[in-house]
C-alpha cells in the first residue's frame, strides 16, 4: 500500500488530493493546523474507503516542529512515496510599493521556505529507498507577474524554480519532481487572501467557471499514477476561459 504526505489538507486542492488519493488505495499522512478539519476528512475516508490516516498537525513555517514531527514518524509511516507540497497561500491584492511587510512575510516563508523544509526533511528518505514522488504546487502566477500580485507571483516563480532544481539534483535516481500550475481554482483561496472578505473573494470567480480542487487532485493523480519512466515535469491547468494569469473572459 502506498502513503501519500499532503500539506495544507485541511481545505480545497489538499483536500481534494487527499480524497483522490484515498479513493485509490493510499494511505496518507495529512498536514495543516486546523485540526478539526482534519479529523472529519480523516473520520470520512475511513468511512468511504477504509483509509488509513496518520495527521500532523504543525505550522508548515515552523522548521523545528516539522523536523520533530517528521523524524518521530511511527516506523510504519516512514516510507513516504508521494509528497505533495500543497500548503500556500496569497495576502492581499497591492502595489508592490505598497504592500504589507508581515503578508509578504507570511508568504515567503509559507510558500517558499516551508515547501524548502519539508523537502529537505522527506526526500533523503526517498533517496534512500529509491522511490519517490514529490509534487509541488506552484501557479500559472509563477508564469508572469500580475499587476498587485507580484511577491504571491515570485513565491510561485521560487516554486517553478525549485522544481526544476529538485529534479535536476535527483536525475540520477528514481524519484520523479513534478511542479502543477493551476489557474482560478475555486476554495478558500481568496478568502484568506482578502482577509476573510467573502463577498471580494466571490467576485474572483463571477461570470466565469473555475476549476475545482477536484480537477487539481485529478492532475496530480494522473502524475503519481504515471508509469515509473515517465515523469511529468510541469503542468499548466486553466480554466476554459482563462488563457493566463491576467487574460480571463467573463460572461
Ligand atoms: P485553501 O485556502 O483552500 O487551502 C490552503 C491550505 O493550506 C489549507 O489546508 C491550510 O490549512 C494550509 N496552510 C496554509 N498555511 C499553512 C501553514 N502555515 N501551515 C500548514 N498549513 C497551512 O487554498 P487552496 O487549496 O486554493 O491552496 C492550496 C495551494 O494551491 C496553495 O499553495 C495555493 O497557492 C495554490 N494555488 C491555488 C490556486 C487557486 O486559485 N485556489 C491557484 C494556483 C495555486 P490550515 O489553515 O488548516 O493550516
Ligand atoms: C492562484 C491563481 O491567478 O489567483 O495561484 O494567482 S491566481
Amino acid at each position: 500500500m502506498k502513503t501519500a504526505f499532503i500539506t495544507g489538507a485541511s481545505s480545497g486542492i489538499g483536500m481534494a488530493c487527499a480524497r483522490r488519493f484515498a479513493r485509490d488505495g493510499y494511505r496518507l499522512i495529512l498536514n495543516a493546523r486546523r485540526q478539526q478539519l482534519l479529523q472529519e476528512l480523516a473520520d470520512e475516508l475511513k468511512q468511504n474507503y477504509g483509509t488509513e490516516t496518520l495527521l500532523l498537525i504543525f505550522d508548515v513555517r515552523d522548521r523545528e516542529e516539522a523536523r520533530r514531527q517528521i523524524d518521530n514518524l511511527p516506523k510504519e509511516w516512514q516510507d513516504i512515496d508521494v509528497l505533495i507540497n500543497n500548503a500556500g497561500l496569497a495576502l492581499g491584492l497591492e502595489k508592490e510599493y505598497e504592500g504589507d511587510f508581515a503578508d509578504w512575510d507570511t508568504m515567503i516563508d509559507t510558500n517558499i521556505k516551508a515547501l524548502l523544509s519539508i523537502t529537505r526533511f522527506v526526500v533523503p528518505g526517498m533517496v534512500a529507498r529509491g522511490k519517490g514522488h514529490i509534487i509541488n504546487i506552484g501557479s500559472v502566477a509563477g508564469d508572469a507577474a500580475y499587476p498587485n500580485g507580484a511577491v504571491y507571483c515570485a513565491t510561485k516563480a521560487a516554486v517553478k524554480t525549485l522544481s526544476d532544481g529538485l529534479r535536476m539534483d535527483l536525475a540520477h535516481t528514481p524519484l520523479r519532481v513534478t511542479n502543477i500550475k493551476p489557474g482560478l481554482v475555486e476554495t478558500n483561496f481568496s478568502v484568506v487572501r482578502f482577509h476573510g472578505d467573502k463577498d471580494r473573494a466571490d467576485n474572483v470567480y463571477k461570470g466565469i467557471q473555475p476549476l475545482t480542487g477536484d480537477d487539481i487532485a485529478e492532475t496530480a493523480f494522473f502524475a503519481a499514477s504515471a508509469p515509473a519512466h515517465v515523469q511529468i515535469a510541469e503542468v499548466l491547468v486553466l480554466a476554459t476561459h482563462q488563457a493566463s494569469g491576467t487574460i480571463v473572459y467573463r460572461e
